[in-house]
């Protein structure tokens, strides 16, 4: 008797363990019907495997694989009286309609609808390295290496949820090896988890490849042994996967070897890539976040125009130019980067990034749907052909460290599916999918997030200031960086350009003339001081200490006020998620773990904007009233 209570016990307590919400179940829905596997293979298998197990409700679902019924990876979904129908020329269709009908059900609103992807290409790039580790990740080492984690159809699937529909699965800073025989081996085992959600393989490859791994003396892209070497290599990837997407290239960039080292352009590289792929119906990711190479010396917002807008036009059609939002990098907010006004023959691309590098990391909770959605408005998604998101998983048990970076990589998702969403709605969504569909929850919450971007940047870098991040690890401030080894681009110093006049950088036409690579109005607008929009005065101009703002404050006082709202906000935050602690247990008893974890980065959020202001203001106030 007393030996069968024991046992019990244990059992009692192994399953009280494993509820614990550990937030690895993401948006997704958790409660299973228990169910067989389909026979049916490929992503149309795998919609039928998603109803089959988590569609709870009473009418049956019956999907219709239409040729031509609609465009693209476009579904539609009616709802009858009498049953659902799902329809989709595409078996990719067939599965977002499923995962959309499950994303209603969990919503409590099942409706008929039809829906088509704004972009062809929804990528997401892997910044993971062979040996595990991630550049920029803050989530633990990398799901994919050095072995691929036992949670690798989860992530395929949490990406088919979002109509992800490729995957460039490593760094951009790439490693030849990766197109050894070792390594295709390994990227045909990713591949095969991927191609279940409907997900094409990219690769990330290393320009000098030739030479690393084939043992050719150079790389040079008009090399004939050099092409060969490549179309080689690009056979041979397609015996392997048939499905193979094709390449994303970092060239001449922070190291990276590339065309120019033989002299070449970038449109030389590319296309000698593109002949390779073409006969697959392979593409070319070429990447415009360059600087420091041709133009070295000019103002690095200005560079990636300088090189590529001469080579527009000269670049075959399956190559596509990736380009960051911002002209600098991934910084909390910039304006949009003016190479998607000044690239007009060739394909762009927006990469956008959902790793938090310079927005706190995986310790705060910024939402960055709003950033994105502000791009949205200057550039339209219209002049796009694709959008990439830089992943922010790692191994940790909730996927992105922090249980708010969740709502990132979904609202990237959904935005690469329909950029017209309002970022508040994605976050309504992805709240109430996520925790609780309790409105007392999800008000408040999404007021929280839809505040979080601007406070980052009001303790971080308000009114166009920019780059002021710690050396290296891009975390926490350090206004007076300056490192005399280092190029003049990586320092704090030379983005403010603080003096005892003002601060800022002179970007207008008395200066860098940056804002001369910007189409009109935006080009007049940010090069007149009067008319610059205050939130990006300090990225185009360098402003009097006591010019006159908006607010009728001097320009040292407002940007004061800024740091203190800042903080005042990520305090609000705090006291707003612990007034939420009933409502987080009311909806999940066991989600005690989930709500510490969050309370504990938001009180180190707390701390970090304090010393962000801290830091910034005492530093600018030495300039104030001191002689040149
Ligand atoms: C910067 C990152 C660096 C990346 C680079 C890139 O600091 O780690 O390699 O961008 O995008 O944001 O190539």
């Amino acid at each position: 008797m007393k030996r069968i209570g024991m046992v019990l016990l244990v059992a009692c307590q192994l399953i009280v363990a494993a509820r614990a919400n550990d937030g690895s179940s993401l948006w997704l829905p958790r409660e299973k019907n228990e169910v067989a596997s389909t026979l049916v293979r490929g992503p149309q298998g795998t919609a039928l495997d998603e109803l089959r197990t988590y569609y709870k409700g009473p009418m049956p679902v019956r999907m219709k694989l239409e040729k031509n019924a609609l465009q693209g990876d476009a579904y539609r979904i009616v709802v009858t009286t009498r049953q659902i129908e799902l329809t989709a020329s595409t078996s990719n269709g067939l599965l977002y309609a499923a995962f959309d009908l499950l994303r209603m059900q969990q919503l409590g609103d099942i409706r008929s609808k039809e829906e088509h992807p704004a972009f062809d290409l929804r990528l997401i790039n892997h910044w993971d390295n062979l040996d595990g580790s991630v550049e920029r990740g803050y989530a633990g080492k990398s799901i994919l290496y050095p072995t691929l984690s036992d949670r690798m159809a989860d992530y395929a699937r949490a990406n088919a949820s979002l109509g992800i529909n490729g995957i460039v699965i490593n760094n951009v800073n790439a490693s030849p090896k990766m197109l050894s025989e070792e390594w295709l081996e390994k990227v045909c085992v990713i591949n095969s988890y991927l191609e279940r959600y409907g997900i094409r393989t990219y690769l990330s490859i290393n320009f000098a490849s030739p030479m690393a791994l084939g043992g050719l003396p150079t790389a040079d892209p008009l090399d004939p042994q050099v092409r060969q070497w490549w179309r080689e290599k690009v056979d041979a990837i397609y015996r392997l996967m048939p499905n193979f997407g094709g390449f994303l290239v970092k060239a001449n960039s922070e190291g990276q070897p590339g065309p120019g080292d033989y002299q070449r352009s970038h449109a030389d590289g590319a296309n000698m890539l593109a002949e390779a792929l073409q006969p697959h119906g392979g593409i070319v990711m070429w990447r415009c976040f360059v600087y420091g190479a041709n133009h070295k010396g000019e103002d690095r917002v200005k560079q990636a125009v300088s090189e590529f807008q001469p080579l527009d036009g000269q670049f075959l059609p399956n190559v596509i130019l990736q380009t960051k939002n911002g002209p600098l990098d991934f910084q909390p907010r910039e304006p949009y980067s003016p190479v998607f006004d000044q690239i007009t023959k060739t394909p762009n691309m927006v990469e956008l990034q959902i790793t938090q590098e310079y927005l706190g990391q995986s310790r705060h909770l910024v939402y960055l749907a709003p950033m994105w959605k502000e791009f949205f408005s200057f550039v339209s998604p219209q002049r796009l052909r694709g959008i990439a998101g830089v992943a922010n998983v790692g191994l940790d048990d909730n996927w992105c460290g922090h249980h708010f970076s969740q709502a990132n990589w979904y609202a990237f998702g959904r935005l690469a599916w329909n950029p017209g969403l309002s970022a508040e709605a994605i976050a309504r969504e992805w709240l109430k999918l996520t925790f609780t569909r309790d409105e007392a929850f999800v008000n408040p919450m999404t007021e929280v997030m839809m505040a979080s971007r601007e406070a980052c940047v009001d303790y971080m870098m308000p009114l166009g200031l920019h780059h002021i991040f710690q050396f290296d690890h891009h975390y926490g401030p350090d206004p007076g960086g300056f490192k005399p080894d280092y190029p003049l681009e990586w320092c704090p110093v030379y983005y403010h350009q603080a003096d005892s006049l003002g601060v800022g950088f002179n970007r207008s036409s008395t200066g860098t003339n940056a804002t001369s690579q910007y189409r009109e109005p935006y080009r007049s607008q940010y090069d007149d001081l009067s008319t610059c929009p205050e939130n990006l005065l300090l990225w185009f101009h360098h402003v009097p200490w006591d010019y006159k703002m908006k607010s009728g404050r001097p320009l040292w006082e407002e940007l004061c006020a800024h740091y203190d709202r800042g903080v005042a906000e990520v305090d609000r935050f705090h006291e707003v998620w612990q007034q939420m602690r009933p409502l987080v247990l009311l909806a999940d008893k066991d989600d005690s773990r989930r709500w510490q974890e969050v309370e504990d980065r938001l009180q180190h959020q707390q701390q970090n904007a304090r010393e962000w202001r801290q830091t910034c203001i005492d530093y600018f106030r030495s300039f104030l009233g001191v002689p040149q």
